[in-house]
C-alpha cells in the first residue's frame, strides 16, 4: 500500500510522546547541573527543515513561559552569519534538534558554538549520533525513530521535548501537567485527524497555512509535509500577516488551514471571514472558546489547553492533510521524489 510506513508513523506518535516524557523526565538532573553551570542569558534553538520549525514553536513556548530570551535560527544561519546570531558577551544555551543527529549544518552549528564556549543541548532520534555525542547533553526520543523520509512521529516527538523544557523552566508548572496529558490526548486526535483530512482540498491546487505564536511553527511545518509529501504548491504566514499582500491569492481554489491560539482568537475570527469573503475555503483548528466567524471546517478539540501545549495536537492535522493529498493523487508518501533522510553537505 502507498504511504503504509507515512501512516503506521503517524498512527504510533503518541506512543513516542509517551516515551519522549519518561525520557526527559530521565534527563532531568543532568539537566539543571547543564542550566546551573552554564547560566544561560538566553537560549538558541536550532535545526534544519523541520527540525528548525519545530525550534520555532519550541523557542516561543520557552520564553513566553520562562521569562527567560529565546529564539530559533536555522542552522546554516549560524556557519553562514554567526555575527547575527551570536551577541559578543552573551551567554547563549545552544538547542540543536535533529531526527538523524548528522545533519551537516546542525552538526557544524553545534560545533562552532562550542568552539565559542557556549554550552550545548541536542535533541535527537539517535542518541549515538555525532550530535548527541558532541552535546554537553543529549535528551532522546527513544520512539522517534523512522523508516520514512519525512518527518512525523519524529518531528512531535522531538517537538514535545522542547516543550518539556520549556514546562521545566516555568515556575508556575501550569505546562508541566498539561504536556504529560497529550500522549492520551494525541492517540483520539490523531484519528480524528486523519479521518477529518480524507476531502478536504481534495483538489485544491493551494494550501496555505496560517499560526500565530507557538503555532507558526506548526504552520511552516505543515507547509513543508504539505510540499514533501503532495508536492502541493503551499504557504505559511501569521495570521494577521496573510492581508499584507499574500491575501492576493485568496479564492477559489485556495484552502487555509488556520491553527487558531486562544491569544489571537478575535482577531483570527475576523480573518477567517475576510478569507471567506474572498472565496477560501477556511479550516480552522481551535479549543473550548467560542467560534466567532464561521470557518467551513470548524474543529473544536475542546481539550482547554494553553496554546504553547495545544500546538501538539495541530501537528497530526498537518501530516494527515499532507498524506491524504498525497495518496489521492497517486503519489506515494513513503517515496517523496528528490528527498532523503539526512542532508549531508
Ligand atoms: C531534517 C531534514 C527533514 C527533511 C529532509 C531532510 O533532518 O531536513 O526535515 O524532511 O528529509 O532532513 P534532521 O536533521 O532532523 O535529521
Amino acid at each position: 500500500m502507498r504511504g503504509e510506513r507515512t501512516l503506521q508513523e503517524i498512527l504510533e506518535q503518541a506512543a513516542a510522546w509517551a516515551a519522549a516524557i519518561r525520557s526527559f523526565d530521565g534527563a532531568t538532573p543532568a539537566l539543571d547541573r547543564l542550566f546551573r553551570e552554564s547560566n544561560p542569558d538566553e537560549v538558541l534553538f536550532t535545526g534544519c527543515g523541520s527540525s528548525y520549525y519545530l525550534s520555532l514553536t519550541a523557542a516561543a513556548a520557552f520564553q513566553q513561559v520562562s521569562g527567560l530570551r529565546a529564539r530559533a535560527v536555522p542552522a546554516s544561519e549560524i556557519l553562514q552569519f554567526p555575527g547575527s546570531v551570536f551577541v559578543p558577551g552573551a551567554r547563549p544555551l545552544l538547542v540543536a534538534s535533529s531526527r538523524s543527529g548528522t545533519t551537516t549544518e546542525t552538526v557544524w552549528a553545534l560545533e562552532a558554538a562550542r568552539r565559542r564556549g557556549i554550552a550545548t543541548l541536542s535533541l535527537t532520534c539517535a542518541s549515538r549520533s555525532p550530535l548527541a555525542r558532541r552535546a554537553d547533553l543529549c535528551i532522546p526520543s527513544p520512539r522517534g525513530r523512522e523508516a520514512s523520509v519525512v518527518m512525523t512521529k519524529s518531528f512531535s516527538s522531538l517537538l514535545l521535548l522542547g516543550l518539556l523544557l520549556a514546562a521545566h523552566r516555568d515556575a508556575g508548572h501550569g505546562l508541566r501537567a498539561e504536556l504529560r496529558r497529550l500522549p492520551t490526548l494525541g492517540r483520539r486526535v490523531v484519528k480524528v485527524a486523519l479521518s477529518l483530512a480524507v476531502d478536504i482540498g481534495a483538489a485544491a491546487p493551494r494550501f496555505v497555512f496560517l499560526g500565530g505564536g507557538p503555532a507558526h511553527g506548526i504552520a511552516w511545518e505543515a507547509m513543508l509535509k504539505m510540499t514533501e509529501m503532495a508536492q502541493r504548491a503551499a504557504v505559511a504566514y501569521h495570521p494577521l500577516e496573510f492581508r499584507h499582500g499574500p491575501i492576493a491569492v485568496a479564492g477559489p481554489g485556495t484552502v487555509a488551514v488556520l491553527f487558531g491560539t486562544r491569544a489571537g482568537a478575535r482577531l483570527e475570527a475576523d480573518l477567517v471571514r475576510d478569507l471567506r469573503q474572498h472565496g477560501a475555503t477556511v479550516v480552522r483548528i481551535r479549543d473550548g472558546w467560542r467560534g466567532r466567524g464561521e470557518a467551513d471546517v470548524d474543529v473544536n478539540l475542546n481539550v482547554h489547553l494553553s496554546d504553547e501545549a495545544r500546538c501538539l495536537l495541530y501537528v497530526p492535522f498537518a501530516q494527515a492533510l499532507a498524506y491524504h493529498r498525497s495518496v489521492g493523487a497517486g503519489l506515494d508518501p513513503d517515496r517523496p521524489q528528490h528527498l532523503t533522510p539526512v542532508v549531508h553537505l
